[in-house]
Order: C-alpha cells, then structure tokens, then sequence
C-alpha cells in the first residue's frame, strides 16, 4: 500500500515537472508582487503613458486574463493610494496611465493591481518627471556608446503607443534648434566621428482626445577611439557578479525560467552602465527567443560604497530547441566591458523515471516475500517446534 502511494507521488512528481513551473512571486499584504517594471524618466509638459509591461507579461504566463475594467491603476503617496479616473489630466485607459501633459509633481510610484475575492496581484513602476529648465539629459537619455568609423542608428523609441500626426519626426542634435534630416523616424549617422558624440532628441507631435501634445525621446552618443581606453583605467570596470561564467541554467521542458544578471560598479557609473543579456550573441528582441523570452526590470540598489545593477531575463517557456543556447549577459560602460556566459540545459527526466523503476522492483520484491512468508509461515512453525521439542528431550535426558 505504501509502496502503491510512493509510486504514485514519483510519477505525479514527474507530470508536475512537465508542467509549466513558474518562480513563485513574493507576497505582501495578500498580493502577488510582480517584479517592478524599468523606471521611466520624461520631460513635463509633454504626454506620457505609462505601461507596465513585466506585471502585464507575468499575467500572461500565468494564464490570468482580467477584462481591462478589473485593472487598478493608482499612485502610492505614503500609505495612500490615489486612484484615477477615465478623464481629467491624468487618466487610466484600460492598462494604461495617461499623463496629459505630465508634470514634476507626478513624478512617483504607480501601481496596477488586479485583484478578485480569491486572488491578488500587483506590479509597479517609477515614474520621474522632469522640468523642462533643469533636465538632468544623462539621466533621460538612452546611453548610446559607439566606437570611431561604426555605423550609427537611432530609431525613435517607445512610441507605439502614440496616433502620430501627419507632422513628421524630427531630430535634433544638443540644443541647436536646426532639425537634423526631416521626417524619418530612424536617423543614420555612417561612420560616426568624435564630433558626432552628444545628446540626439527625437520629437514628435501626438494625437490624443482629438489635441495635439509634445512627446520626445533622446540618445546620449558617445564616441569612443581605440586609442583612448587607457584613460579610463583609473575608473574600476563593472564587475558580474553572478551569473559565475560557464553557468549551466537547467530546466526541464515546458518550464519557465527566470534569469538575473547582477552588476557592481561606481554608483556616479550606474545609470550610465548598459547591462544587457544576449542570445546566441544576438539582442533578445532579435533572437530565436524574441517571442518566449522578455528582459527587463533593471533595478539600481546601493550596495555600501558601491552600485549593483540588477537586469532580469525571463523566459516564458523552454523548449528542446533551446538546449545549448548560450545566454550572454554584458555590461559596459566607458570605464570597461565584462561579459559571462551561460549555457541553457534541459533536465533530464530519465533519472526520475529510473528512480520510479528502482522503487516498483523493490516493490515488487517486498511484495514476492511477504507473499512467500506468509506461504511458509506454518511450514516455519512446526520444524521450530520440533527443534524446541527436540532440544528439551535433549535436556530432559
Ligand atoms: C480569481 O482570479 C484567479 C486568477 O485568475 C482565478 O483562478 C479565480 O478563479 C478567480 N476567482 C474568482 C472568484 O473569480
Ligand atoms: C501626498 O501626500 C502628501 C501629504 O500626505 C500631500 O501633501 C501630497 O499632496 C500628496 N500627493 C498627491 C499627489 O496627492
Ligand atoms: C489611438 O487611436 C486608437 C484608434 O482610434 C485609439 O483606440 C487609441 O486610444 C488612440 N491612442 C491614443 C494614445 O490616443
Ligand atoms: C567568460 O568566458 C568568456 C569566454 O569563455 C570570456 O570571453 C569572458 O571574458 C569570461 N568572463 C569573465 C568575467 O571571466
Ligand atoms: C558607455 C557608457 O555608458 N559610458 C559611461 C561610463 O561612465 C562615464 C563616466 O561617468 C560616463 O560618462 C559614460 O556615460
């Protein structure tokens, strides 16, 4: 019976392997807390619409699909929380939050909650908002680092979300207020130059509510010679901590896996350090894995004199074709470059299934002898009592 009960718990062990395993989230005040999204740093005045990508991914994974009304979005002022309508200047659209404009004071952070009688969830962003007159440019542009002769490619970022006028996108480059190249969302810059290093601002003009609202994006470029490396020494590259080079990330078929590439480095350094995974060498977005796999959640934390730069990668579901994919997370920034490599692996079930196989036939045998015990129990008895028989006949001579 016991034996039948094991057996049984091996092999549901087994199917739960192949089922699609989650990393469990944590849990506060009864919600899930999904791993908060990259922060997103804007110029007010200009319309913003914040999204939350990771939490919206996670409920995918995890098959919740809550019609768009059961979505709370709402802003944590100390323990307040402050929700938003469907109008005014700040508005929340299904999934989303609208700023129009957005302004200093909304810098902050936001929450969307779903949550049920049996079942809560929530994720969250950082949102900072920047005066127009004292934008820190370092901190709202992308870093861009390019080496001397590369070729340079901008395209406008994270506007998808925007019904663009007919007006077209300009570029601009520093603060000169002559466009660069009128109306492309991509600005080329061939065989780029040191003089081409600076902050590169693209701007568009977006149709909400039937009004016209200001929305840009910029690059921070540098330009880097091979001749002038040395000058950086005195700044300590950024170190990977973990993953340990030649890692081997193993999961079984149909799961998922969560991946974090942790960064140390000089904290006036961190925002500037680029921490990327890449697969098979190639960017996510550009890789085998582009439709089950998702980076993101870069999380900046103080560690004593020191910053560590966390970047996730979370891989929805792992398949056979992803035995032996090599898994790169680089950092760099102008003071150095590291990279580590992991390997993907798929677990084997094999060993699962001998275990299963070793615990019936030790089954089975306990079964035979049980079986052959009670047999010739009686058989047993009777030469045990004719020996005790015989021993006392011995003694009572
Ligand atoms: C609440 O949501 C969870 C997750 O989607 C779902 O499994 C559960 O059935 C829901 N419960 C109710 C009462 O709707
Ligand atoms: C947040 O709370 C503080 C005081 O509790 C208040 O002064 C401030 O206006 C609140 N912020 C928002 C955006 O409501
Ligand atoms: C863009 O247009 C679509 C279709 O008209 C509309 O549903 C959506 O809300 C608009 N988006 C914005 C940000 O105005
Ligand atoms: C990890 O290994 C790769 C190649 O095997 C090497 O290029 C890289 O420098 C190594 N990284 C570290 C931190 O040792
Ligand atoms: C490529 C890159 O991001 N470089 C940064 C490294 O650190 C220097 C020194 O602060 C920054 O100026 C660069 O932006």
């Amino acid at each position: 019976m016991l034996c039948l009960a094991f057996m049984f718990a091996m092999v549901c062990a087994t199917g739960v392997h192949g089922a699609r395993l989650l990393p469990p989230l944590p849990m506060k005040d009864g919600c899930y807390q999904a791993s908060p999204e990259l922060e997103v740093f804007r110029v007010e005045g200009e319309a913003v619409i914040l999204q939350f990508p990771i939490f919206m991914r996670g409920l995918q994974l995890r098959k919740i699909a809550p019609p768009l009304e059961k979505y709370l979005i709402s802003r944590n002022n100390g323990s307040d929380q402050l929700r938003y309508q469907s109008d005014g200047r700040v508005q929340q659209q299904g999934k989303e939050l609208w700023f129009l404009p957005a302004q200093p004071s909304d810098s902050g952070e936001y929450t969307c909650t779903y949550r049920n009688e049996t079942y809560c969830v929530t994720g969250s962003i950082t949102l900072h908002v920047y005066e127009s007159s004292s934008v820190d440019i370092e901190k709202l542009s992308y870093p861009w680092p390019a080496l001397v002769g590369e070729d340079v490619e901008f395209n406008c970022p994270s506007l998808e979300s925007f019904n663009q006028t007919g007006r077209p996108i300009q570029w601009y480059k520093d603060s000169n207020p002559t466009p660069l190249q009128p109306g492309r969302a991509t600005l080329m810059i061939p065989a780029v130059k040191r003089s081409h290093a600076g902050v590169y601002t693209c701007q568009l003009t977006a149709l909400i509510h039937n009004q016209q609202y200001k929305v840009s994006r910029a690059f921070l470029l540098h330009v880097k010679g091979w001749c002038c490396a040395i000058s950086f020494l005195i700044i300590k590259p950024p170190v990977i901590i973990s993953p340990r080079n030649g890692t081997i990330f193993e999961g079984p078929h149909g799961s998922s896996l969560e991946l974090f590439c942790q960064v140390l480095t000089e904290c006036p350094l961190a925002d500037s350090t680029v921490v990327t995974w890449l697969v098979n060498s190639q960017s996510v977005e550009s890789s085998y894995l582009e439709r089950r796999a998702l980076q993101g959640g870069r999380r900046v934390t103080r560690v004593s004199e020191m910053c560590q730069i966390e970047q996730r990668l979370i891989i929805a579901v792992i398949t056979e074709e992803d035995e032996q994919t090599e898994l790169k997370c680089v950092t760099q920034n102008t003071s150095g470059r590291q990279e580590v490599v992991a390997i993907l692996h798929l677990e084997d079930t094999t060993f699962t299934w001998l275990v299963v196989a070793v615990v019936t036939v030790i089954c089975f045998l306990m079964m035979v002898s049980a079986f052959l015990y009670i047999l010739f129990k009686p058989k047993t008895k009777k030469k045990m009592d004719y020996i005790l028989a015989r021993q006392s006949s011995t003694f009572s001579v």
